[in-house]
């Protein structure tokens, strides 16, 4: 970033959950904006949205959205990725993609800024943000895989509804308030809008987020596996998830249990090796019932981790729990992350 200077941003999907935020962040962290294009469906445009004190109005994308643009944020679908990125790029735009589009491509790194930001050098265009509760998880184990070795890792999730987008926070608060009230609302956006099936989210747990795959894992549950390898350069590591959601709005929180390589450690040597991690707050003290909750997370841009344990049977086991603001570092914040790295490590396509 030379000092001084100023860009053109794009954001796609900004009338979305997460493209909100992304206003909200490049806002609060004084982004270098020279120009700023709100993109979304047909559907908003037009729709006025306030930044610093100016008003702007929505546009539909299209292809001569990305003219000039020199960093573009996509969270507006996978579909609208496939189709609006290689465009965006082909007019010299950096993306930073925050849908599970492009994440797998070996062509595309897939970053978290604390955790491998070297391999932002290699993009060709595109750099995909990762899955929002595989963020969380690798930025608590990168620390302790480099200081300790990991082998194998296994993750529950409880999910909020924000990561599921507007209208399932929608669905959750009419839903909770008609059963207080003894009457029914119907399911049509949880577990996920467009499958076959629908069960209510309000006073209940749901095993599926995403669709579901032949394996018998669901979409997202493969994503942490697969992108947890790929952010931490371990292609062989043992991964395994189940996904669930759960009926509150903000932040997911997971149960890790992981197999460390080095032999004869406690939880003291994790503790002090998360005490001093980049994004990461310890917030451990059973003796004080200290350790965090979705709600004590949300609004914050930190990773939180408490309830660090050791296995009771195996010698190499520990158990942890992980809770970020899904939309802030699980989306958002490591977004705008990614572009102020772009921007400071001139990487830039012109
Ligand atoms: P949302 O609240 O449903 O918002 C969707 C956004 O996409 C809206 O701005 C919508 O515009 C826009 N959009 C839809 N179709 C479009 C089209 N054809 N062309 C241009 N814009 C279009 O969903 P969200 O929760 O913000 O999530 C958006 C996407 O971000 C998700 O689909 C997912 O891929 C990604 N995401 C990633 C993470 C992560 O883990 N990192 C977390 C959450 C979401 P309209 O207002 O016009 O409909
Ligand atoms: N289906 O970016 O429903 O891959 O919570 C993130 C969140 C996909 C993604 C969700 C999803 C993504 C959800």
């Amino acid at each position: 970033m030379t000092k001084g200077s100023l860009y053109n941003i794009a954001v796609v999907g900004a009338t979305g959950a997460v493209g909100q935020k992304i206003l909200e962040i490049l806002e609060e962290r004084d982004f270098p904006i020279k120009q700023l294009k709100l993109l979304s469906s047909k559907r908003s445009a037009g729709t006025k949205i306030n930044f610093k004190g100016k008003e702007l109005i929505v546009e539909e994308a299209t292809n001569a959205s990305f003219d000039n643009v020199d960093v573009a944020l996509f969270s507006a679908g996978g579909s609208v990725s496939k189709r609006f990125a290689p465009e965006a790029v082909n007019r010299g735009a950096v993306v930073v993609d925050n849908t599970s589009a492009y994440r797998m491509d070996e062509q595309v790194p897939l970053v978290v800024p604390e955790v491998n930001e070297d391999d932002l050098s290699t993009h060709t265009g595109i750099i995909a943000n990762p899955n929002c509760s595989t963020i969380q998880m690798v930025a608590a184990l990168k620390p302790i895989k480099e200081a300790f070795g990991i082998n194998r890792v296994i993750v529950s999730t409880y999910q909020a509804v924000s990561g599921a987008g507007n209208q399932a926070v929608e669905e959750l608060k009419l839903q909770a308030e008609g059963f207080l009230k003894g009457e029914e609302v119907p399911s049509e956006v949880m577990p996920v809008k467009g499958d076959k099936k629908h069960y209510p989210i309000a006073f209940n747990a749901l095993p599926q987020i995403d669709l579901f795959q032949d394996n018998g894992y669901t979409f997202e549950e493969m994503k942490m596996i697969n992108e947890t390898r790929k952010i931490l350069h371990a292609p062989d590591l043992a991964v395994a998830a189940t996904c669930v959601r759960l009926p509150f709005f903000t932040s997911h929180a997971e149960s890790v249990y992981i197999e460390v390589e080095q032999e004869g450690l406690t939880t003291k040597d994790i503790w002090k090796v998360l005490e001093n991690a980049e994004g990461i707050i310890l917030q451990d003290d059973p003796s004080n019932q200290e350790y965090p909750t979705p709600q004590s997370a949300a609004g914050k841009k930190e990773v939180f981790v408490g309830r660090v344990r050791k296995d009771l049977d195996h010698p190499k086991g520990f158990h942890m729990w992980i809770v970020s603001d899904n939309l802030l570092k699980g989306a958002a914040w490591n977004t705008v992350q990614i572009a102020e790295r772009v921007l400071e490590k001139g990487l830039l396509l012109k």
